[in-house]
């Protein structure tokens, strides 16, 4: 299945003032269109371009680097933007999620504190995660563009720290835009569908 970018669920003013338009417009309309793109080309010199995106990232996981790369940032950015929503954050989840959240995370504020520790300690760029591996939530973070796939587990959120995700708004403070993600942008409604899939 050809790769197709996405429309961005909200408008580009949406979630400001935590994440700017120019931010979106310049993460959406030109990087991961850049990875929708990179990834159609590679994934048909490779002959996978027949498979869905969970597919190829598994695939080529290891395997065929280019491919990886692009194919795994474009189911990343796929959710990216779904996990976030105008108005979204804090401390009210779903029910389902927040027992989850409590018997494998130690609560809400140990989530938080842990998830914004893994983004602020990945060095580089990368992804910090929330997954379910054999029936359990986890924390973890990836480099680059790697993500839980590919670790045998499904993401039920993510958030992207690459610099092109917070350097216009929020300069090199990449604690304050993890903070802003958990406190006002994350859609637990993604999450919790996420979640009752994966389970
Ligand atoms: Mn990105």
């Amino acid at each position: 299945m050809a790769f197709e970018l996405p429309e961005l669920p909200y408008d580009y003013e949406a979630l400001q003032p935590y994440m700017s338009k120019e931010t979106l417009e310049y993460h959406h309309d030109k990087h991961h269109k850049a990875y929708v793109d990179n990834g159609n080309k590679l994934a048909a010199e490779a002959g996978m371009d027949k498979l869905s995106v969970e597919e190829v990232v598994k695939q080529s996981f290891g395997k065929n680097a280019g491919l990886f790369n692009n194919a795994a940032q474009h189911y990343n950015h796929i959710h990216f933007w779904k996990w976030m929503k105008k108005g979204g954050g804090g401390n009210k989840l779903p029910g389902a999620l927040q027992k989850a959240v409590d018997s494998d995370l130690g609560g809400y504020d140990k989530f938080k504190s842990d998830f914004i520790a893994a983004g602020t300690t990945q060095f580089g760029s990368g992804w910090a995660w929330v997954s379910v591996k054999d029936g359990k939530l986890a924390i973890s973070k990836t480099p680059n563009g790697e993500n839980p796939l590919v670790h045998g587990a499904s993401p039920i959120l993510g958030v992207d720290v690459w610099e092109h995700s917070y350097y216009i708004d929020y300069r090199n403070a990449r604690p304050k835009y993890l903070e802003a993600f958990v406190d006002s942008l994350i859609n637990w409604d993604h999450v919790l569908e996420l979640y009752e899939k994966a389970k």
